[in-house]
């Protein structure tokens, strides 16, 4: 019921408010398929992760001594992602841009009683090549051994901006950032794979992904930009790399697995800015998973158990799920491997 009437509403709000925004025809259209295309997409994954509400649960198993890094982490998922590797005593690498909000949230955890566990703070702006060079290089020299990589910082939406290094920033951030950081981190996290533990990177993906396609000849949508069609892709790069990459550990017999995750329909601040969160804040409030059980299937697709050697999958409340066919297809992951390793001057990859 709440679902339906929130559906239409969104609907309602979403027509008056673009037609009221004065672009050319084309613009309009197009956004109005994006809108509605996620507002589809998000009931779906609203209802599932309701249905799903008792596969959505993880162990928290004792971790000593194994190093997990997460980007982004001081906020929203990644925080409560934080809190849970801690309980797992893990070593936590945090890199973000906000030093000084990670820095009061370990505090914060050591005040409501967590003990266990290690965080190190480094400074990453995952947008910027530079910044993901140096926290690589930082880290790497004081841990040979990286066990898991959590791809968590990411944006949603926003306007047209550009990097430094001239990507368009959802693309940059989602998804071209983690993949140089998976390519110089890969030597350590190779190193702590063993064979019948292995390494794992996971990803925070998205269901936006269903909608997304990739745009070879404007990769950075210049062109014609509409932000929730660069998220789409953004989202759906990612898991095409993922994919791809638990196929060429397979090959080469690294002991590394890759996963994507859907961490559900989270209420956070990414959500900040859109017109659901604008218009009708009550919907996210009432209907949306919160961090906490956000950050539950990516601590499960970390340590489960269950999923040792079932990599290059994608988690939806802790379960192995479809992906779109587009995902699948092993022709576009190396295409797009190919060209984004071109596009950041990579010779060999993980090396
Ligand atoms: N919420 C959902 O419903 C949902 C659904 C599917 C997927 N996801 C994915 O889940 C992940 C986490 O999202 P969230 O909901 O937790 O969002 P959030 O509350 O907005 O948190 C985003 C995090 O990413 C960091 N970040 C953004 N840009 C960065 C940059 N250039 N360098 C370093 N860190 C950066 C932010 O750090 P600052 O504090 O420095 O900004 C923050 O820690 C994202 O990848 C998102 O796409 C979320
Ligand atoms: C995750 O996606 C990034 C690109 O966003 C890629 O570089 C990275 O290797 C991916 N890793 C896995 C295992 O999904
Ligand atoms: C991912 O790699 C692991 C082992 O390296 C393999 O067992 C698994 O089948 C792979 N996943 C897919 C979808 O091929
Ligand atoms: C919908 C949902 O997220 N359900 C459960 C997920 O896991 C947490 C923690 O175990 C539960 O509190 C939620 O009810």
């Amino acid at each position: 019921m709440f679902l339906i009437a929130g559906f239409c509403i969104i609907v309602v709000i979403t027509v008056i408010s673009i037609v009221r925004s004065k672009k050319p025809l084309k613009i309009i259209l197009s956004e109005a398929k994006y809108e509605l295309l996620y507002n589809a997409v998000g009931s779906k994954a609203v209802i599932q992760d309701y249905l799903m509400k008792s596969k959505n649960k993880t162990d928290l198993p004792l971790m000593t001594g194994k190093v997990a890094v997460i980007t982004g982490g001081n906020r929203g998922i990644g925080k409560e992602v934080v809190k849970m590797f801690l309980k797992c005593d893990m070593t936590i690498l945090i890199g973000c841009r906000n030093i000084q909000a990670a820095k009061s949230m370990i505090e914060t955890f050591r005040k409501e009683g967590i003990k266990t566990g290690n965080a190190d703070i480094y400074n990453l702006d995952i947008s910027l090549i530079e910044s993901i060079k140096l926290f690589a290089k930082e880290i790497k020299s004081k841990y040979y051994k990286i066990n898991y990589v959590v791809n968590n910082a990411g944006i949603m939406f926003g306007p047209y901006i550009e990097t430094k290094d001239g990507f368009e920033s959802q693309f940059s951030t989602n998804y071209l950032g983690h993949f140089l950081l998976i390519h110089l981190l890969l030597p350590n996290i190779k190193a702590a794979g063993e064979k019948n533990d292995f390494s794992r990177i996971v990803n925070v993906s998205s269901c936006a992904h269903h909608i997304g396609d990739i745009k070879f000849e404007d990769i950075n949508n210049r062109k014609q930009y509409i932000a929730g069609e660069a998220y789409a892709q953004s989202k759906l790069a990612q898991l095409l790399f993922s994919n791809y990459l638990n196929e060429t550990m397979k090959k080469e017999k690294s002991f590394v697995q890759s996963h994507s995750v859907h961490p559900g329909v989270v209420n956070t601040e990414l959500f900040d800015g859109t017109l659901l969160k604008n218009k009708a804040p009550w919907i996210p409030n009432l209907l949306f998973k919160t961090p906490k059980q956000g950050a539950i299937p990516i601590v499960y697709a970390c340590v489960s158990k269950e999923l040792e050697g079932k990599g290059g999958t994608y988690i939806h409340n802790c379960e192995i799920f479809e992906t779109c066919q587009l995902a699948k297809s092993q022709e576009l992951q190396e295409k797009l491997f190919t060209f984004t390793k071109d596009l950041l001057n990579i010779l060999e990859f993980g090396n």
